[in-house]
């Protein structure tokens, strides 16, 4: 069964709540003090029920000074009905109201003409006409006008037909969306604890599911729902719920909050919108403070204006708000705002990105046009696109824009297969993002190895460190290392292989040692037997910078061609296993040795001796035993 909500709108006295109750037997003042004083002072609630449709209504106070209140119950409203006294025509709320409904673009509504019943055709006529020129321009234009009286009963069932028409027609909210619900009323109810009331925006959800209030975190569980007056085991967006919520008590708890699933939402108190300024309000400058009003939330922002210093009254602009308090936002919600004194309707918007880049460089003013557009993929696609090389999984996308979660699945795909973004494990890049790691990578691997021709590869780690130098130097700061996730991109760049922890470049030839120097290296090491030339001193002799020489060195040990003492002394295979011989057949015939004794054995010099022995004791071949060395026993 379709589901709607049609929310009233229009100045005070013109009869909203008295349509209402004609309409559906239910008096939407439902306070005390309302009945006493014959005015509405906080929302009401009805519904209207048609075989086919479903439709909560929600009436709304007309005083000037309750805007505040009407505000809380227009943001989950699908449909409007604009009430206008025949007898006193368009006054100043009608017109606010109907400017409100404008700004928050209601998909549609219709005029109810009321208290036709105390005034004649000919005033009818004017009045008709006097609506007719208050519309122009605005969803209403177009809208059907409907004489009724509240009082009489006079086209009561023909307003209520209309009311119908319209709503079959109207877009319901999505189904398939993250279950929200922001709280417009708060109260115990004897024998059930805790309830509170709202509209569900969109998604849905179901007795006993776990829900978590934002902005204060507060965890709960759904005891109860209710929904125009029958208990319900699960419902949907686009009806008025009450809820019964497990240990929370009403204290807890206010209008403004946000019942939702847990870990999908997120705060923000720093919002990228667009505002539209009305005809009649004064212009809003930048850095001026402004009421702000999100669904049924309420609080105090400042306006960061870009571009420019002043919107003037019928323009827009683009613009960061920056607010006292979080609130939960998602792209494409629209809100209100007002001045902050005196206190006026400047206007409304959009929101563009409830979580915007902050650094001003990163904010293109093309890409604010794309957010503000319709389409779906485009939004997507510039919002991981902002996200640079951090990516953004599904996940969160889900809890960024108002969408149906199939529809951004679609866009995803489509965004995948025209190469827009890439995925890498659960994460989405932007190509451009991608291609400029990429770019960055292989560069910095091409310099690398450039610098170390013997080397095989570079650590993540070392990789990480030059990527984030290397961004710094470029402007577009695309290469912000925010986390580990520009790790996951690693494997999408087809040049380069890692293995465990080092990055490769495929197209790396490796350089090899030519066989002439490894002949002449072994050659020199080898001449002076135990007396070989020291590291320097060999590349000193073969004309070879020091560095690659140790490169070199250290491959040839590894491929067991020579063996490192230290780091500034080898010996060939060859003379090596000379020393061991020599090693052998001296402690045949004793047991300890002298650093003289070893000095004399090698026919050497104490300083080589020294080194020697310090690599043998420290490779356990010999062992010190105060001033002399015995062999260690091998097991024989
Ligand atoms: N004669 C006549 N009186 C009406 C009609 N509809 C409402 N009234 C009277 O107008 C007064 C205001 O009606 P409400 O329904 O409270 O008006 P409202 O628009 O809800 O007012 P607020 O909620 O305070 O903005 C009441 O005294 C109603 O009895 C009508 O069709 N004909
Ligand atoms: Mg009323």
């Amino acid at each position: 069964m379709k589901k709607v909500i049609l929310g009233t709108a229009g100045h005070i006295d013109h009869g909203k709540s008295s349509l209402v109750k004609a309409l559906t037997g239910i008096d939407p003042d439902r306070l005390k003090e309302e009945k006493e004083r014959g005015i509405t002072l906080d929302l009401g609630f009805a519904y209207i029920t048609y075989p086919d449709l479903v439709i909560g209504i929600v009436d709304v106070p007309g005083h000037e000074r309750l805007i505040k209140n009407m505000l809380a119950g227009v943001g989950g409203i699908d449909m409007v009905m604009l009430v206008v006294a025949a007898d006193e025509g368009v006054m100043p709320q009608t017109r606010e109201h109907l400017a409100i409904c404008n700004l928050l673009k209601i998909k549609s509504g219709l005029i109810a003409l009321n208290k036709a019943d105390l005034v004649d055709e000919e005033t009818l006529e004017l009045a008709k006409e006097d609506v007719k020129e208050a519309v122009k321009g605005t969803f209403l234009e177009y809208a059907e006008i409907i004489p009724v009286s509240a009082k009489s009963g006079f086209n009561i069932e023909l307003l209520k037909e209309k009311i119908r028409e319209l709503a079959l027609k109207v877009e319901e909210k999505s189904k398939g969306g993250i279950f929200r619900m922001p709280i417009d009323r708060v109260f115990t109810l004897k024998g059930f604890g805790t309830v509170i009331t709202g509209t569900v925006l969109s998604g849905s959800i179901r007795i006993d599911s776990p829900v978590v209030i934002l902005p204060t975190g507060l965890n709960s569980k759904v005891r109860g729902l209710q929904s125009h007056g029958q208990t319900q085991k699960e419902v949907f967006a686009g009806q008025r719920v009450g809820m019964n919520l497990q240990g929370i008590s009403k204290e807890d708890l206010k209008r403004g909050d946000v019942v939702t699933v847990p870990n999908k939402l997120g705060l923000t108190d720093y919002i990228e919108v667009k505002i539209n300024l009305l005809n009649d309000a004064t212009s809003l400058r930048h850095n001026a403070p402004v009421h702000f009003y999100l669904t049924t939330s309420e609080t105090v922002g400042k306006v960061k204006l870009f571009e420019k210093n002043e919107i003037m009254p019928g323009e827009t602009g683009f613009a960061h708000i920056k607010l006292q308090q979080p609130i939960v936002a998602m792209a494409k919600d629209r809100f209100i705002i007002r001045r902050f004194s005196p206190l006026e309707t400047l206007g409304g918007g959009v929101i563009l990105d409830p979580q915007p880049p902050r650094r001003k460089r990163e904010i293109l003013i093309e890409h604010l046009h794309v957010l503000d557009s319709d389409n779906l993929s485009e939004c997507l696609e510039v919002k991981i696109k902002r996200r640079g090389i951090k990516g953004m999984t599904l996940y969160e996308l889900e809890g960024w824009i108002n969408a149906d979660l199939s529809e951004i699945k679609k866009a995803i795909d489509r965004l995948l297969g025209a190469g827009k973004i890439v995925k890498a494990e659960n994460h989405f890049f932007h190509s451009d993002a991608f291609q400029s790691f990429k770019s960055s990578v292989i560069t910095l691997l091409e310099e690398f190895y450039q610098k170390n021709p013997l080397k095989e590869g570079l650590p993540k780690e070392e990789l990480g460190a030059l990527l984030a130098f290397h961004s710094k130097k470029q402007s577009a700061g695309a290469l912000r290392l925010f986390d580990d996730s520009w790790k996951k991109l690693l494997e999408k760049i087809n040049e380069i292989v890692v293995e465990g922890n080092v990055v490769k470049l495929k197209s790396a030839k490796k350089e090899e040692i030519k066989p002439e120097i490894e002949k002449k290296i072994i050659q020199e090491l080898d001449k002076k037997e135990f007396q070989p030339p020291f590291r320097n001193e060999l590349a000193t002799l073969l004309n070879m910078p020091e560095e690659k020489l140790g490169d070199i060195l250290k491959i040839l040990a590894k491929q067991g061609k020579v063996v490192r003492i230290n780091d500034s002394l080898y010996l060939s295979k060859n003379n090596y296993e000379k020393m061991l011989e020599l090693l052998k057949k001296f402690y045949s015939q004793k047991n300890e040795m002298t650093v003289s004794e070893f000095r004399t054995l090698l026919n050497t010099s104490r300083k080589y001796a020294i080194e020697y022995l310090e690599y043998l004791d420290s490779n356990r071949i010999t062992i010190r035993v105060g001033d002399v060395r015995k062999m260690v026993a091998r097991g024989q």
